[in-house]
C-alpha cells in the first residue's frame, strides 16, 4: 500500500473558533475539505509519523465518513496508531479522557456539538493535543494558517475499516484499535463518586430522568444511570444517538430541552432531571419545581464538592469564564482558594489545570468541569449533582436556596440574537468599540442606570504569559450589575450576538423573583445603549438561558 499525493486548492474559511472548525455539512462535505483541514492539522503539529492519536465524534450526519478519510491519511502518513471509539462514537470528554489514559499524542474530535445534525445541519472537527484538551491559540493560528498555504494531501487507497468491530485492525502499517467508547469513562466516574451513595439514594425512591437528546451520551448514560447506579429502565429519554439527532437541535437549555423542563414543573415530576448535548460536554441541571442556571450550578458544585470522594482532599482553585456569573468567585473567597476569569472556550482552562491551580472550571453555557480531564464533562456534572444530593439528603431547591442564603444571588440571564446579519452585528461591536472611553459616567435606560465603567476584556494567561485580547464588551454599572455582548464563534449562519446580564442580590435581599424580571431594567438599558432591536430588527431574543 504506497501513499499517494494529490493536490489540493486552499479552502476559504477553515478558521478554528470557539470550539474547532463548525460549517454547514455540505460545506465538510466538498471534495477535498475534510482533507484539507486534515492535512494542515498534520502539518501544524510536525507530521503525525510514529504517533497515537484518538479519533471518535458524537456521531452526526458525516461523522463515519470523516473518521475513514482522516485513518487514511493517519495511516499514510506513518501514524503507529489510532483509537476510535465503536461506530466512530466517542464524547467530547470521553475522548479527552482517553487521550490522557492512553498517553496520545493528540486527538481528532468530530463534533458540531449543540448545533443540529444532518446533511442541511452543521458539522464540525477539533484538534486536542496531549494533555486532552482543545488545541491553545498558538496551535489553531498554526492550523490556520495552514490551511492557506495548502497544496497536497497524502493519503492511501483501502476499503474502509469496520468501525464495528472491536479490537485491533492493520491499516497500511497503522494500526486501528476499535474500542467500546464508554468503559474506560464509565471506570473514570466510578473513581471520582460514591457509587454507593448514589445507588443507595435512587433504590430509597429519589426518581431522576436524563435527556440524552438522541445524542452520544445515550449510551454512557444508559449504562451508568441505568447499568451501574440501579436507576429504573426509561430513565434516560432518547437514549439511542441518531446521525440527525431526532431532527432536533442537542442543546440542553429550557428551549430546546422543554419537555423536560415542563416535566420537572408537575408536581408529580422527577425529584432530579438532566440533559446533555450533541458531544456530551454539556449540562442542564433541575430539580423538582425549578431550573438550576448554569453559572449557580458552578458554585454549588465549588461549595460541595468537598463530599466526593474524587474531590474530598478540596478545590485547588476555581475557574469560570468571563461572562460567566461571579457566584462562583464568592465560593472561591469563602474558601480561601484562588479564582480566575477566562475568556470563553474551555481551551482557556486547560494551562490552569495542567498547572494544578484551578480544580473546577465552568462556563455559563451549561459548561462544567474539573481536573479529571480536559474538557467540559455533561455525565459527570449531573454525578456530582447526585452524589451531592445524596450526601446532603436535601432536594435540589433546597440546595440553591441554602447557597443563596450564604452568598446571595447572582441573577443571571444570557440573550441570543441568532442568525443576524453579519454586517449590522460587526457594526453593533464596531460602534460600542468606539465609544468605550465616552462610556463612564453615561446614563441609560428608565429608570436611568449609571455606567461604571467599560472594557474590551483581554486576558493574561498565568501560566505562559499569552495574551488573549477582544474577548468581549463588558459595562459596569454603579449599581454593580454587569453585561457583556459578543459574538459566538461556533455559529455557522450569519451572525449570533450574545447579551449576557446579570445583577447581584445580597443574601438578607430578595432572593426568589422571576430571572427576567429581576433582569428586565438591565435589559432594557442595554436595549437603549447599544440599539440591539433597531440594528437586528428583533423585538426580543431568540433564545434566553
Ligand atoms: C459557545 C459557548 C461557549 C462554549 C462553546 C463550545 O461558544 O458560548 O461557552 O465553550 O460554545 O461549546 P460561542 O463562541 O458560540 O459563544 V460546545 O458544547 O458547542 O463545544
Ligand atoms: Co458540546
Amino acid at each position: 500500500m504506497t501513499p499517494i499525493t494529490r493536490p489540493l486548492t486552499p479552502f476559504d474559511g477553515q478558521k478554528p473558533g470557539t470550539s474547532g472548525l463548525r460549517k454547514k455539512t455540505r460545506v465538510f462535505m466538498q471534495d477535498g475539505y475534510v482533507e484539507a483541514f486534515v492535512q494542515s492539522i498534520f502539518n501544524a503539529i510536525g507530521g503525525v509519523s510514529g504517533k497515537t492519536f484518538v479519533v471518535g465524534g458524537d456521531g452526526r450526519y458525516f461523522n463515519a465518513e470523516a473518521i475513514q478519510t482522516i485513518l487514511r491519511m493517519a495511516a499514510a502518513q506513518g501514524a503507529a496508531r489510532c483509537i476510535v471509539g465503536r461506530e466512530g462514537l466517542l464524547s467530547t470528554p470521553a475522548a479527552s479522557n482517553l487521550i490522557r489514559k492512553r498517553g496520545a499524542d493528540g486527538g481528532l474530535v468530530l463534533s458540531a456539538s449543540h448545533n443540529p445534525g444532518g446533511i442541511d445541519a452543521d458539522f464540525g472537527l477539533k484538534y486536542n493535543i496531549a494533555n486532552g484538551g482543545p488545541a491553545p491559540e498558538s496551535v489553531t493560528a498554526t492550523i490556520h494558517e495552514q490551511t492557506q498555504g495548502i497544496s497536497e494531501y497524502v493519503t492511501l487507497e483501502t476499503p474502509d475499516v469496520d468501525l464495528g468491530l472491536l479490537g485491533e485492525t492493520a491499516l497500511g502499517k497503522m494500526t486501528v484499535e476499535i474500542l467500546d467508547p464508554v468503559a474506560d469513562y464509565a471506570a473514570l466516574m466510578q473513581e471520582l463518586f460514591d457509587f454507593d451513595a448514589i445507588r443507595a439514594l435512587i433504590a430509597g425512591g429519589f426518581s431522576l430522568k436524563f435527556d440524552a437528546m438522541h445524542a452520544v451520551t445515550g449510551p454512557y448514560a444508559t449504562a451508568i444511570l441505568e447499568g451501574m447506579l440501579g436507576a429504573p429502565k426509561g430513565t434516560v429519554l432518547n437514549g439511542v444517538p441518531s446521525v440527525d439527532f431526532g431532527k432536533g437541535h442537542p442543546d440542553p437549555n429550557p428551549i430546546w430541552a422543554k419537555p423536560l423542563v415542563d416535566m420537572v414543573m408537575r408536581d408529580d415530576g422527577p425529584d432530579f432531571a438532566a440533559a446533555s448535548d450533541g458531544d456530551g460536554d454539556r449540562n442542564m441541571i433541575l430539580g423538582k419545581g425549578i431550573y438550576v442556571t448554569p453559572s449557580d450550578s458552578l458554585a454549588v458544585l465549588a461549595a460541595n464538592a468537598h463530599l466526593a470522594p474524587g474531590y474530598a482532599r478540596g478545590l485547588a482553585g476555581v475557574a469560570r469564564s468571563m461572562p460567566t456569573s461571579r457566584a462562583a468567585d464568592r465560593v472561591a473567597e469563602k474558601l480561601g482558594i484562588e479564582s480566575f476569569e477566562t475568556p470563553t472556550g474551555w481551551k482557556f482552562f486547560g494551562n490552569l489545570l495542567d498547572a494544578g491551580r484551578a480544580t473546577l472550571c465552568g462556563e455559563e453555557s451549561a459548561g462544567t468541569g474539573s481536573d479529571h480531564v480536559r474538557e467540559k464533562d455533561g455525565l459527570w456534572a449531573v454525578l456530582l449533582w447526585l452524589n451531592i444530593l445524596a450526601a446532603r439528603k436535601i432536594s435540589v431547591a433546597e440546595i440553591l436556596q441554602d447557597h443563596w442564603r450564604s452568598y446571595g444571588r447572582d441573577y443571571y440571564s444570557r440573550h441570543d440574537y441568532e442568525a443576524v446579519d453579519s454586517a449590522a452585528a460587526e457594526g453593533l461591536m464596531a460602534d460600542m468599540n468606539a465609544r468605550l472611553n465616552d462610556l463612564p459616567g453615561t446614563e441609560v435606560g428608565n429608570p436611568p442606570k449609571v455606567i461604571a465603567r467599560a472594557d474590551q476584556f483581554a486576558y493574561t494567561d498565568p501560566v505562559d504569559g499569552s495574551v488573549s485580547r477582544n474577548q468581549g464588551l463588558r459595562i459596569f454599572f454603579a449599581d454593580d450589575s454587569r453585561a457583556v455582548i459578543r459574538l459566538s464563534g461556533t455559529g455557522t449562519e450569519g451572525a449570533t450576538i450574545r447579551v449576557y446580564l446579570e445583577r447581584y442580590e445580597p443574601a438578607g435581599g430578595d432572593l426568589n423573583v422571576e430571572t427576567q424580571a429581576a433582569l428586565r431594567d438591565l435589559a432594557a438599558a442595554v436595549n437603549a445603549l447599544t440599539g440591539l432591536s433597531e440594528r437586528t430588527g428583533r423585538e426580543a431574543p431568540d433564545v434566553m438561558t
